[in-house]
């Protein structure tokens, strides 16, 4: 090979080799490029554009409503330990009896009223040729319901201008948390509601009502501590036509039937209450259930002071006296309106006997005691 030729083939070797590297470095960088131009994996059933969002906090759900029977769980469990032997026997003897009425006592129904429903019972149950416990469950069933049916439950309104309803109680027995929770109930009725402090004893009482009032949106009057409280709800009664509310609840002191001079001042304010003729349409008792058979002896001392036209009977949910209901209505035959099972607003029902007995007799299971 002459050495021009070998010269030649170098070059020509140089040049391929030149070539060749410029050719691989150009398409790296190509690539590179393609590469940041290119956006992060869709996620899956997004589109190509979609940016990844923060995780979404999962939507607030309501808490399912408590039903009525797991509200009246100790009740119920009191009457089912009794009936529940009652069902195990094979016919209606003296035992069977026996466990009626313990479940009747078990329940706080009362001695008096016990008595009056097993007289009625053993009535029913000769005429009605009942042989069989479970048909003797089925006939204490019917016979409460009937005792307890019947009675006018709806609150009053007045026919023109404001309504006042007043409620009154001893100490510590829901009246405040009850006017709360039926103020919301007439608010959402579309009745603007109005709270009258007219518990001036406590200086956290008026406190505590305003709280509830603006929680569910109801106007307030309030005074000085220690204010006379009967002016307190002259100047609720006087401002709610103003105000545009409809209906005016009054809250009073916690009070013992036993004081004098304390059920005194309550028809003082009784009296003002009522001095729009036609106004004061609802004087409410409100009774805590877990105060038992002492609820009947409240139950008399406030309707002989100011003529009480209903009961709310408050914290059957954490008692197993609730058949003091029965004892209530048959001693007083003074209607219970509405049960309080809770603490919440909502945790207020109007009474009503088929689903409230339908409650108590029924077993954990959802069965009934006796159908
Ligand atoms: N579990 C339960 N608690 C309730 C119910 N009603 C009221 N309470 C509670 O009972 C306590 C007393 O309630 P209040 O409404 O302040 O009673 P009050 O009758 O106004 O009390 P005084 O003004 O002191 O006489 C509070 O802790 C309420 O939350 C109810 O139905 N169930
Ligand atoms: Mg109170």
């Amino acid at each position: 090979m002459s050495p021009t030729l070998a010269a030649v083939l170098l070059i020509g070797i140089f040049v391929l080799a030149a070539a060749l590297i410029w050719l691989g470095l150009g398409l790296s960088r190509r690539a590179k490029r393609l590469e940041d131009a290119e956006p992060p994996p869709a996620a899956e059933g997004r589109g190509p554009t979609a940016v990844a969002a923060p995780p979404a906090a999962p939507p607030p759900v309501a808490p399912p409503a408590p039903r009525l029977r797991d509200r009246l769980g100790k009740t119920r469990a009191a009457l089912a330990r009794s009936l529940g032997t009652l069902t195990g026997r094979r016919t209606v003897d003296d035992e069977a009896w026996d466990s009626v009425e313990e479940a009747l006592l078990v329940a706080d129904v009362g001695v008096a009223t016990t008595s009056r429903l097993l007289d009625e019972l053993r009535a029913r149950a000769s005429t009605e040729h009942v042989q069989e416990p479970e048909q003797l469950v089925a006939l204490l069933r019917a016979q409460i319901v009937e005792d307890l049916a019947g009675r006018d439950r709806s609150l009053h309104h007045a026919a023109d201008g404001p309504t006042v309803w007043l409620f009154v109680g001893v100490n510590g027995t829901g009246k405040t948390t009850t006017i709360a929770k039926l103020a919301q109930r007439e608010i959402d009725a579309g009745r603007p509601a109005l709270m009258a402090a007219a518990d001036t004893f406590r200086a956290a009482a008026a406190d505590q009502l305003a709280h509830w009032a603006e929680r569910v949106g109801a106007d307030v009057v309030r005074g000085q501590e220690g204010a006379d409280p009967g002016s307190i709800v002259f100047d609720a009664v006087d401002a709610a036509g103003g105000r545009g509310a409809g209906v005016v609840l009054v809250d009073t002191a916690g009070r013992m039937h036993t004081k004098v001079n304390l059920m005194e001042e309550l028809k003082k304010i009784h009296r003002i209450a009522e001095r729009r003729p036609g106004a004061l349409q609802e004087v409410l008792l409100v009774i805590d259930a877990t105060t038992g058979q002492n609820g009947l002896t409240q139950a008399r001392q406030f309707a002989d002071a100011v003529g009480v036209t209903g009961v709310v009977l408050t914290k059957l949910d954490g008692t197993a006296k609730g058949g003091v209901i029965l004892g209530i209505v048959d001693q007083h035959k003074i209607p219970v309106r509405f049960i309080g099972l809770g603490e919440r607003v909502e945790d207020l029902r109007e009474f009503d006997a088929t689903s409230f007995v339908e409650a108590l007799f029924s077993k954990p299971n959802g069965e009934t005691l006796a159908a």
